[in-house]
């Protein structure tokens, strides 16, 4: 398998609740490499133009509201297959379905307040960390 790079965002719900050390403890663990990291605040329009695939979908309000109500921590991870392998160490979308041992299952709390984001595929990782960072912070 390739080596890929993957968008990762430890959500307000997850910073607020202190758990920042935590998730990045687990991102060690499970052997990513940290290409880049920040902590930031999203406005309103920074959530909506980070969601924009999801425009039409009735939970889009929330989503955008909730992503911009705090600190979020956002992580360009590096691994062999990072994309898959991030998405499985962060468990279903909704953690009441995420298998045990994941990021959600452990720590989330709602569909909503699920702790983490990644990056679906190839193309999205590749808007998702260019949505955050610049080329120079990625060498
Ligand atoms: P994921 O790729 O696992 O983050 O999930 P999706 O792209 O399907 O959804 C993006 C975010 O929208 C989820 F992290 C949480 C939120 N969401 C809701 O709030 N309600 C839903 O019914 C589905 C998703």
């Amino acid at each position: 398998m390739a080596i890929e790079r993957t968008l990762a965002i430890v959500k307000p719900d997850a910073v607020g609740r202190g758990l920042t050390a935590e998730i990045l403890s687990r991102i060690h663990a499970a052997k990513f490499q940290i290409v880049a990291i920040k902590s930031l605040r999203l406005t309103k329009t920074e959530a909506e133009g980070f969601y924009a695939v999801h425009r039409e979908r009735p939970f889009f309000g929330e989503l955008t509201d909730f992503m911009s109500s705090g600190k979020a921590v956002v992580v360009v991870l590096e691994a062999e297959g990072a994309i898959s392998k991030w998405r499985d160490t962060m468990g279903a979308t909704d953690p009441a379905k995420a298998a045990p041992g994941t990021i959600r299952k452990e720590l989330g709390t709602s569909i909503q307040y699920n702790c983490t984001h990644g990056s679906d595929a190839p193309a999205t990782a590749a808007f998702e960390i260019g949505y955050f960072f610049a080329g120079l912070d990625l060498v």
